[in-house]
């Protein structure tokens, strides 16, 4: 039987579970590098800790791994459903938690490796967490995409912009961003992407556009967007992104839209909320994302060999 030590939490609503020990040792050397031994030999690692019966289609998992700065608190790999990630801003939020729980972690700034580069995390009052984020841009803007939806061709206009992982943002979608309609928000993001797909509208050096992001009105009088953000394996962030506010922010502040220092407060498609802010680095603008989190499980997860499905099931 094997066993892998895990603790779960939820950022805004959005779940992350990280795996502390029992897990695939990868080997040494930068994350991207763990995450290509990962991805190629553990994959079924992965489903096991994420998937149905453990998991479900929300699940974030992060794996801890050998940083290679000496400064680091930790390297991490973070993974769902269906692959993995090259960062997540929720995740991150919801890993500080954990190793502030753990005692591993202490008031100060703390830098994590993720495979697209270093994050730092900030342990505030009340459960708050400051994650300072690898920087974002924008890469294209008012993309058209083409689709049919009802019955009927489709376009829609948005943004293509890196805050850690790839998205495609757009306003024009004339939906209503509502808890209620999440089952066909889903579906019209899911055509989005598919679209995209079909276009071939790539991020830089044809990296593939793996999230996609619906702008509205908020409903909470805090906020100043809401959003509804579909994931690589079709579900729902139930938080307001972390890349995807960072995204959202570059794109904002290549509008002119957003100044630097200037608080963005998004809201999610369940009215949880992220409060961002950019900054410069040199060239760089670099996004920083606040949300809280909360430790909602400490458990074993058992891997028996006799058990048909215990690598998961996704069907
Ligand atoms: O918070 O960056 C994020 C994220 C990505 C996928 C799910 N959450």
């Amino acid at each position: 039987m094997q066993t892998v030590q895990v603790i779960d939490s939820h950022t805004e609503g959005e779940p992350t579970r990280v795996v502390l020990s029992g897990g695939p040792v990868l080997g040494g050397g930068s994350v991207a590098k763990q995450l290509a031994v990962f991805r190629r030999d553990f994959d079924w690692f992965r489903s096991a800790v994420v998937n149905e019966p453990r998991g479900n289609d929300a699940m974030v998992g992060a794996l801890l791994c050998k940083p290679v700065n000496p400064r680091a608190a930790t390297g991490v790999i973070f993974f769902n459903n269906v692959g993995y990630l090259n960062a997540c801003g929720h995740g991150t939020i919801g890993l500080a938690a954990t190793l502030a729980h753990l005692g591993r972690l202490g008031h100060g700034d703390h830098v994590i490796e993720t495979p697209v580069g270093e994050v730092t995390v900030r342990l505030l009052p009340n459960s708050t967490i400051e994650l300072e984020n690898v920087p974002a841009y924008r890469y294209a803007s008012n993309v058209p995409v083409s689709f049919y939806w009802e019955g009927k061709l489709r376009t829609v206009h948005g943004d293509v912009a890196w805050g850690g992982n790839w998205f495609y943002l757009t306003s024009d979608h004339a939906q209503t961003l509502c808890a209620r309609n999440i089952e066909s928000l889903t579906q019209f993001s899911w055509a989005i992407r598919q679209a995209i797909e079909r276009a071939a509208i790539t991020g830089d050096n044809h990296a593939p556009i793996d999230h996609i992001e619906l702008f509205g009105s908020p409903s909470r009088p805090d906020a100043d967007s809401k959003n509804f953000v579909l994931c690589p394996g079709k579900a729902y962030d139930r938080s307001p992104c972390g890349t995807g506010t960072s995204a959202k922010m570059a794109c904002l502040y290549a509008d002119g839209k957003l100044a630097l220092g200037q608080q963005w407060r998004q809201e999610s498609i369940i009215s949880s909320l992220f409060t961002g802010s950019v900054r410069m680095e040199g060239s760089a603008l670099i996004p920083t994302i606040r949300g809280r989190a909360y430790i909602i499980a400490d458990a074993n997860v058992l891997i028996d060999p006799a058990d048909p499905f215990r690598h998961g099931i996704r069907v």
